[in-house]
């Protein structure tokens, strides 16, 4: 086959501050990659970090039509740049977990109908009976977690049936929250989706399914039955089954693009569509890890995870189906105080430099002299506490940092907590244990060097930071192919050793630790907790 004609893979990643498209050919080469930023491409929205944050600091959501407007963007942008719609034989997706999208009764029919006359944004411009779609930000919801725990039996029963205790970013209990405190508009619902099965429709042109690897972050999926738990069903929502509809494999052919996309875009009308997933089950497709690895991945929110073979509960982290192969699992920590808090970090102490930023790290010694530092800009998951906190070597609070200190500190303390919650869920980390990181922060060698430092192992990375959008595209060829997931990613580029433990690092993060954990503990009983703890 000439390469005119070769086969081509999208993989999409609807993630909380853009959209990214990746698109592959067989021999998994990246030929394309295209973004559209919400913040500064669709400025009439006006998200920070493409997201509203409410008044209150805890209720975070996101105009649903703003995806469907940029989503627009982002093909009209491929069209201009004469992109081969036509050559394209599969397309899968990723989006932000945990986030809700509330389709108004009779959109399923202007799904199916829709005119390549017009662009999607101004067809489903009514199409949503809550316009604001709450997001994986949000904490808005503990009551509602507690509800939920109650009525199954408690909240270890609730992380056995389901994989994770109540979290408040979990979608049955924003549906909770939206079914008692909107009863007109939940009345009036007729599809919720996840952010990812809602993308899959805009391409499908119909309803699609959510996928059990994104379900499972719901608080609602029986992740042993892989089916909805009635229970869970019934305390988050009247009719709730009706509304969610089926659930497939993540590995499911969904459909085929939509007459929109073949009449307006001149994409082939055999081009397949298979489930799209959450973000992080896509980034561990994406860097086609080996069982015991652990993945770090470095973005908007950090989240630490690794593929099981089989499942515990636990009250701390998440168990997801694993999106590769549904009769396994994936292990999953986040937090949300990631790459913005290390931004606002190199802009307040390095003069918005990165090299500065870096050049602050190297300079200063592992265990930073005794100082700690605590950063949770926005209310952090676990443990549900917010703000910043310095102590020096005698755990005395400090009011503040030399520039330098605070650059190791922030970086530090993210580490020292990724490595402590993840042992929490019984993820193992050995000095043999490759760590894999991806995401926007794995391209500085000086933040890598802590992460080895702290992990005590080496850390490997590829140099392909979209690990979700590519993620997809190996789902949309093993998909296709029907082949093992090893086949498929037979070619990914192996990953680069960049970091190992410096001598004398495991001592000094050993007795961090102990003293991190300890003060994290005396911040989460003095400032707003949850009701637990
Ligand atoms: C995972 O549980 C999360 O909430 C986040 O990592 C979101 O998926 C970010 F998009």
């Amino acid at each position: 086959m000439d390469a005119e004609e070769a086969r081509l893979f999208l993989g999409l990643d609807f993630s909380t501050q853009q959209i990214k498209a990746v698109t592959i050919n067989d021999d998994l080469k990246i030929v394309n990659e295209t973004a559209v930023k919400f913040d500064t491409d669709l400025p009439e929205y006006k998200t920070q970090g493409g997201v509203h944050i409410q008044d209150d600091h805890v209720t975070v959501t996101t105009p649903s039509i703003m995806w469907v407007k940029a989503f627009d963007i982002l093909l009209d942008r491929m069209k201009e740049d004469g992109f081969p719609f036509n050559r394209l034989v599969c397309i899968s997706g990723a989006g932000q977990q945990h986030g809700s999208v509330y389709w108004k009764k009779g959109t399923k029919e202007v799904l199916k109908n829709l005119t390549e006359k017009a662009s999607l944004h101004e067809q489903l411009q009514n199409g949503f009976s809550i316009p604001d779609s709450p997001i994986w930000m949000d904490a808005s919801t503990t009551k509602n977690c507690r509800e939920l725990e109650d009525k199954v039996g408690g909240p270890l029963k609730l992380a056995e049936i389901t994989g994770s205790r109540g979290f408040e970013r979990y979608t049955g209990n924003q549906i909770m929250k939206i079914s008692q405190t909107r009863p007109s508009e939940y009345e009036i619902t007729e599809r919720i989706s996840l952010v990812s099965s809602f993308a899959a429709s805009l391409l499908i042109g119909d309803y699609a399914p959510i996928d059990l690897s994104d379900g499972s972050g719901m608080n609602l999926l029986d992740i042993t039955t892989k089916k909805w738990s009635p229970k869970c069903l019934q305390a988050c929502g009247s009719d709730l089954s009706s509304k969610l509809g089926d659930m497939v494999s993540s590995k499911q052919i969904i459909g085929s693009v939509s007459q929109f996309l073949i009449g307006r875009y001149n994409f082939n009308p055999s081009c397949k569509v298979v489930a799209f997933t959450g973000d992080n089950p896509a980034s561990l497709a994406g860097v086609a890890p080996k069982l015991g690895d652990a993945i770090i991945s470095l973005g908007s929110s950090d989240t630490v995870f690794s593929w099981l073979s089989r499942q515990t509960a636990e009250l701390e982290g998440h168990i997801f189906v694993n999106p590769i192969d549904s009769d396994t699992y994936m292990s999953l920590v986040c937090f949300k105080n990631g790459s913005l808090t290390r931004e606002r970090i190199k802009n307040e102490c390095a003069e918005g430099s990165w090299d500065k930023f870096s050049d602050y790290l190297k300079n200063t010694p592992m265990g930073n002299n005794g100082n700690i530092g605590i950063y949770f800009d926005v209310m952090e998951i676990q443990p549900l506490a917010q703000g910043i906190f310095h102590f020096n070597k005698s755990n005395e609070k400090v009011s503040s940092f030399p520039h330098d200190v605070e650059v190791r500190a922030v970086i530090e303390s993210q580490m020292i907590a990724r490595k402590m919650y993840m042992e929490m869920r019984g993820m193992h980390v050995g000095p043999d244990t490759r760590i894999l990181a991806t995401g926007g922060a794995s391209l500085n060698k000086a933040i890598l060097q802590v992460i080895s430092d702290v992990f005590g192992a080496p850390v490997f990375v590829s140099d392909i930071p979209n690990s979700a959008a590519l993620g997809s595209c190996y789902r949309a060829k093993h998909g296709l192919d029907g082949c093992e997931f090893t086949d498929v990613v037979r070619s990914h580029p192996q990953p680069e050793c960049v970091a190992v433990p410096a001598e004398g690092a495991r001592q000094i993060y050993k007795e961090m630790t102990v003293r991190y954990k300890a003060l994290e503990k005396t911040l989460a009983n003095n400032s707003r907790v949850d009701s637990r703890t």
